[in-house]
């Protein structure tokens, strides 16, 4: 049985899960019937001051892979439509580069702000952990908390301290735009 995460829960994933090399993470949401909102995730790989080592550290669907090959994503959705996974992340532990000690996984509106949608309009968003080698589901944060204003929301995140990796289930939602968010980290 998978772990289930409440917003703000962590989760220590070296401890419980020692042999755990290849991560798939897998972003799940839905939208009212009959409207499609092209949802977009994105992966910041961030060294120990909380910035990007070079701007192809920034994982999004126009950067699929990595320098050091250890996070792609495997594609665009564009609409949300239908159950399960809507995009998908892999992450190999092992062959992260050294400097990154943080991984940020976040879900941007593709130009919500210009279309005037926000994650109010989400329903059933989620982020989940799965152990590649086992195909077998590590945990699950259900991002419960509603965000009326917000154009991208960070799902999750990946922080290594003390050697050990842990899982925050982060939840934050802002409206400041990708451009923005992703000056932030650069
Ligand atoms: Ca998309
Ligand atoms: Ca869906």
């Amino acid at each position: 049985m998978a772990i289930s995460l409440q917003k703000g829960g962590r989760f220590n994933l070296t401890k419980s899960e020692p042999a755990l090399k290849k991560i798939y993470i897998g972003l799940g949401w839905d939208t009212q019937p009959g409207s499609a909102l092209d949802l977009d995730a994105s992966v910041f790989m961030l060294n120990t001051s909380g910035k990007l080592p070079q701007d192809e550290f920034f994982i999004f669907y126009n950067n699929l892979k990595s320098p050091d090959g250890a996070v792609q994503h495997t594609g665009d959705n564009r609409t949300g439509i239908g159950e399960g996974d809507d995009e998908l992340i892999m992450a190999h532990l092992g062959l992260l580069d050294d400097r990154i000690g943080e991984i940020l996984v976040t879900v941007t509106m593709h130009e919500g702000v210009n279309k005037n949608q926000n994650f109010g309009m989400v329903h059933n968003a989620y982020i989940r952990l799965v152990d590649v080698d086992s195909n077998r589901e590590i945990l699950r944060y259900d991002l419960e908390h509603n965000y009326p204003t917000a154009t991208e929301v960070e799902f999750g995140r990946l922080k290594k301290e003390a050697s050990e990796w842990h899982f925050i289930a982060s939840g934050i939602g802002t409206n400041i735009g990708l451009q923005a968010y992703v000056d932030k980290y650069a």
